[in-house]
This record gives structure tokens, sequence and C-alpha cells, in this order.
């Protein structure tokens, strides 16, 4: 049992960081025009600062689709080039000047995608945003570009291309989410750099989710997400042609229709690879839907538990089995080998100080291999934020601290600066040796393979930064990825031929943010 005030006894120590994970390349104000290549669209995902508690390994799990996704829909007589400046290989191409810069603007890195847009612009680059914050915070952003994309970007990305061409682009361009997903066009991968992610293969086959959580970006004003899928076999499709063992889902909540679930789960299973996904909890309401997810090749799941207090669920309108039954509900995900990311979120309403600890406890009693945090955010234009500014609790509108690392508001029943220092101590807690060792899997056999992949991901951010830089991420990874698929294909096999759960196999690291 840990003392409810142990992550209140002295300062946590603050973790050492790189200056590449906390500061962007510079852009140099001297640097003069270069010539525009027409027809030339560079698309950029912007940097942002890395939280030094959590692993740094999660940003190099698997690329966003923000910009792939779209990318797919450029006509053939336009050259396409990628840019994510979070692989640290400096800031982003301007010889030859692109015609087009498409930017992707979340609220963490608005400033940067502005800071690109305003250098961009001024040496004759047209400027494109599109994402969420743009969504959220349309007239902050107009600004500093020449247009908005707001929703989409698979139907306005030609045609904003199109209107360029054409010389008559407009300032804003406005499309739904009401499309049949099955039209949208693979994403185009092979624009991104396959050493530098633990797998190129971020796929998605659904959109929205069945619940509207009061902090979920989903309840955002203005966006309408009903819930759409692709078919089974485009998402097959798009596995194999990507040609990688393991693959990410990151959709929101990809059990939000279980009878979908089970038929992508069918068409999975002959690839004999592996894969993740984030589901709610209530997957596990049928065990024969994660029996066929392990048969399919599921190894890890994340999940939001949000909060393991029923009252901060229910203010937060997240329609989910009761906490008490969440233990067996973790016991049947890990009878069938799957291991479990849980996701938690730190500062609700009904938070004392003591959260921090049992929620520690709670996890390492049920020996969730990964679990990650956030302090509770009010992205804005949600319902919580409303909230929030109606009760005066927001404290600042310093987007780039909206990163889940810092308490923007005022908590019930702590000071902001406990909350943060609560959270960095649940961070260190569950990345401490005596942690990592206490979740082992009960499989002897899977011990191995478990610990390498928890050393590397929750002990290494030393040395993260080098091996991005060196575009080793996948070349260290990816062996203990092929071993876990090789062990995971030999336990499929024993537990299609038998009618209950065998002995867990072992581990990858699941998706989550
Ligand atoms: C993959 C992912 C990551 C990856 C990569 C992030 C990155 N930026 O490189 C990793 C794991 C590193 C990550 C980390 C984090 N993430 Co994240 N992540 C996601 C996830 C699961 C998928 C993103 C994606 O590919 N979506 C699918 C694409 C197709 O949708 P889209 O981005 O909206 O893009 C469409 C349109 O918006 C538009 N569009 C987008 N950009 C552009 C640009 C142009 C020019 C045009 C024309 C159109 C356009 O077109 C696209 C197609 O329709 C989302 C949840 C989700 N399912 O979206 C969370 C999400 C984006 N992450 C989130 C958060 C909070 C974080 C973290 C801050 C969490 C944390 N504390 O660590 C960190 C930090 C990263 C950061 N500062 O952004 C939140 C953002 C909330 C908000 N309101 O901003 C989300 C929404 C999760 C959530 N449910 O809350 N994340
Ligand atoms: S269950 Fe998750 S994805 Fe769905 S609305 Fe709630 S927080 Fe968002």
């Amino acid at each position: 049992m840990i003392a409810a005030h142990e992550p209140f006894f002295r300062p946590i120590p603050k973790r050492w960081i790189p200056r590449e994970m906390t500061t962007a390349p510079l852009l140099d104000p001297c640097e003069p025009a270069s010539a525009v290549e027409q027809h030339y669209a560079l698309l950029i995902n912007p940097f942002y600062p890395k939280d030094a508690n959590a692993s740094f390994g999660k940003h190099v799990l698997t690329p966003t689709l923000a910009l792939t996704s779209f990318a797919a829909t450029t006509p053939q007589h336009w050259r396409v080039e990628y840019w994510d400046e979070n692989l640290l290989d400096g800031r982003p191409p301007f010889r030859p000047m692109p015609q087009v810069v498409g930017i992707t603007v979340h609220l963490t890195f608005a400033l940067r995608a502005y800071e690109l847009a305003d250098w961009y612009r001024a040496r004759g680059a047209k400027v494109i945003f599109g994402g969420l914050h743009v969504l959220s915070c349309p007239d902050e952003c107009a600004p500093h570009a020449d247009a908005l994309a707001l929703g989409d970007g698979v139907q306005l990305w030609p045609r904003i291309l199109r209107d360029i061409e054409a010389n008559r682009l407009q300032p804003r361009y406005v499309a739904t989410y009401e499309n049949d997903y099955r039209d949208d066009p693979s994403p185009r991968r092979s624009i991104l750099q396959r050493r530098s992610f633990l797998t190129t293969t971020s796929l998605i086959a659904t959109r929205g989710c069945h619940n509207r959580c009061g902090f979920c970006y989903l309840a955002t004003d203005g966006l309408r997400m009903p819930y759409r899928m692709r078919h089974p076999l485009q998402v097959v499709d798009e596995f194999k042609a990507d040609d990688q063992p393991y693959a990410v889902f990151i959709d929101n909540n990809l059990g939000s229709r279980p009878d979908y679930l089970h038929s992508l789960c069918a068409a999975l299973r002959p690839l004999n690879k592996i894969w993740s996904a984030a589901v709610t909890i209530d997957v596990t309401d049928e065990p024969s839907l994660i029996r066929n997810m392990a048969l399919a090749g599921c190894t890890g799941v994340f999940i939001g538990f949000e909060s393991l207090s029923d009252n901060n669920l229910a203010d937060s309108h997240k329609k989910t089995p009761k906490t008490s039954d969440y233990a067996r509900r973790v016991r049947i995900l890990h009878d069938y080998g799957i291991q479990v990311n849980g996701s938690f979120v730190l500062g609700f309403d009904h938070d004392r100080k003591d959260v921090f600890t049992r929620t520690a406890e709670w996890i390492e009693e049920n020996r969730l291999e990964c679990a990650t945090f956030h302090i509770l955010t009010p992205y804005p234009a949600t319902p919580l934020f409303r909230q929030m500014e109606e009760q005066g609790r927001i404290l600042h509108r310093d987007w780039s601290l909206y990163d889940t690392g810092h308490a923007v508001f005022q908590p019930k029943h702590m000071t902001p600066a406990e909350l943060e220092q609560g959270y960095a101590w649940i961070y260190q807690r569950l990345f401490s040796h005596a942690s990592i060792w206490r979740r082992r899997p009960e499989d002897l056999l899977a011990i191995p393979l478990y610990m390498a992949m928890s050393y590397l991901y929750k002990r290494s951010n030393r040395f993260w930064h080098l091996l991005i830089k060196h575009d080793l991420v996948n070349p260290v990874w990816k062996p203990l990825v092929e071993m876990t698929r090789m062990r995971h294909v030999h336990y499929r096999r024993k537990l299609a031929s038998q009618q209950s759960a065998v002995k867990a196999p072992s581990q990858v690291v699941s998706a989550g943010v």
C-alpha cells in the first residue's frame, strides 16, 4: 500500500531532456526567397515539445495520418513531399520554394505552425492550414494562412489545389465527415520515412465513437463525425501493401460496433501479422470478440479508463461499465494474451490528492503492462471548456501548455501545482524498475520480451533522440516486434485448437497517445 501523501513528500526532480526534444529548429529570418517550383506541395507536421515524464518512444511509434490521408488525393502532375519536424532532421526544406505548403495544426503546436506559415508566406508560398485546431479556433488561425481547410482534407485538398491553379483560392473550405468512408483512397504512406517509426502502418478503419465524452475532441462544436467504417478488405489491403509485421490502428474506438470488429478480425486473421488498437472497456462485454481479436493478431489495446471514480465518469457522460468491474474485464483481455495500455485522466472534480496513489496501486495490482496519464485538459470549443470558463476556472489560454502535461485550469480539491506534481510522480512510479517488474506477465516465457520492450519504451529517454536523429528507430525496434509476431502466430495456432484461453504470449507496445 502506497501512502496517499507520498507524491507530495518532496519536490519531484525534473527529468533531463535533450534540447532537440523541447525546441523547434530555427527559421532564419534573413534567408532570402528562393525560386518557387510550380506544382510542388510540401506537407508539414510541425514540431511540438516533448514531455520528459512520458516515453519519447511514443512519438515515433506510428505516424499521424493527418497529412498522408489527403496526400493520396493530390493530382498526378503535383510533386508531394512530407516533412515531420519531430523526426529531428532540422527545419523543413525551402530550396526550391514549394508553391503550396500544407500544415496540420493542433492546439499544442499552433504557435509553431504560425511561425512556419509566416516564414513560407513571406517567401512566396501559399500556405494551407487544416486539422483540429483550425476547426476549433478558425479566427485565430486565419491571419497566418492563405486558406483554411475546415473538416475532411480528403475532400478539400484536390479542390484547393484546383483553385490555386486557377488563381481563385478562397479563404475557407468546409467539408463534413458524413460521406461514405469506403470512397476514400488509401493514405499515401510512400512519402513517409520507413526507418523513422516502429511501424509506418498506422491504419484507420473507422471514424467517430459511440460515446461523446465532454472532455473529448469529438465533442468539439461544429465537428459532426458519425461512426463510419471502411470495408474490412480495404484495411487488409493497406496492411499488406505497407509490408510491416505490426500495425497500429489509430481509430478513436475500434470497438464501437462489435459486429464490425468481428468482421474486421475475420479479414485480418489470415495475414499472420500483429496489431494494436484503441477500444473502450465495454468491448469485453462479449468475450468471444476478444478471442477473435486475439486470433486476428491483436497483441495490445489502448483503453481510456479515464478514472477509477464512477462519479467522474458520470460527470463526463461516458457510457461505461462500473469501475468495480474493470479488473475482471482486464483479466479477460489478459487471458487472451492482449496487453493493456490504460489511459487515465487526472484532475477531475471528484479527484482528491489520493487519486495518484490509488490509481498507481490499481494499475500494479491488475498488472497493466503500460499506462498513459493525462492531466484533464479543457480543449477549446468543447463542453468541458465552456463549463470551466463559466466557472471562472480556466487559468490561461497558452495553448502550448494544453498538452495534457500541464494544469491549465483550477482543480477542485488540489492546487494546479499539486496536480502537476502528482502527474510527474505517477509516471515516475510506473516507469520505475520495481513497478515494471511487478507488472510482468504470468507466463515466464513472455517475461524476456516484456522486459526488453518495457526498458526500451519506458526507460530509454536518454537515447531516443539519438535513435530518432540517426534513423535507427525501426532497425532497433524491429527484431523485438518480429519475435513478438512469431510467438503470437504460434500462440494463435494453439488458441484456435482449444475452446478456452491458453497462456498469454508476449508483448509489443500498444497504441496510444
Ligand atoms: C496518431 C496520434 C498521435 C501520434 C502522432 C502525433 C503527431 N502530431 O505527429 C502521437 C502518438 C505521437 C501523439 C501524441 C500526442 N497526441 Co495525439 N493523436 C493521434 C491520433 C490517435 C490520430 C491522429 C490521426 O492520424 N488522425 C486521423 C487523421 C486522418 O485525422 P485528422 O488529423 O483530423 O486529419 C484530417 C483533418 O483534420 C484534415 N487535416 C488535418 N491536417 C490538415 C492539413 C491540411 C493542409 C488539410 C488540407 C487538411 C488537414 O484532413 C484529415 C483527413 O480528413 C489522434 C486521435 C484521432 N483518432 O484522430 C490523437 C490526438 C490528435 N492526439 C491528441 C493529444 C492530446 C496528443 C498528445 C498531446 C498527448 C500526450 N499528452 O502525449 C501528444 C502530443 C502530440 C501533439 N502535441 O500533438 C489529441 C488532440 C486533442 C486536441 N484537441 O488537440 C487527439 C485528438 C486524441 C484525443 N482523443 O484527445 N498523437
Ligand atoms: S470514449 Fe474515448 S474516443 Fe469516445 S468520446 Fe469518449 S474519450 Fe472520445
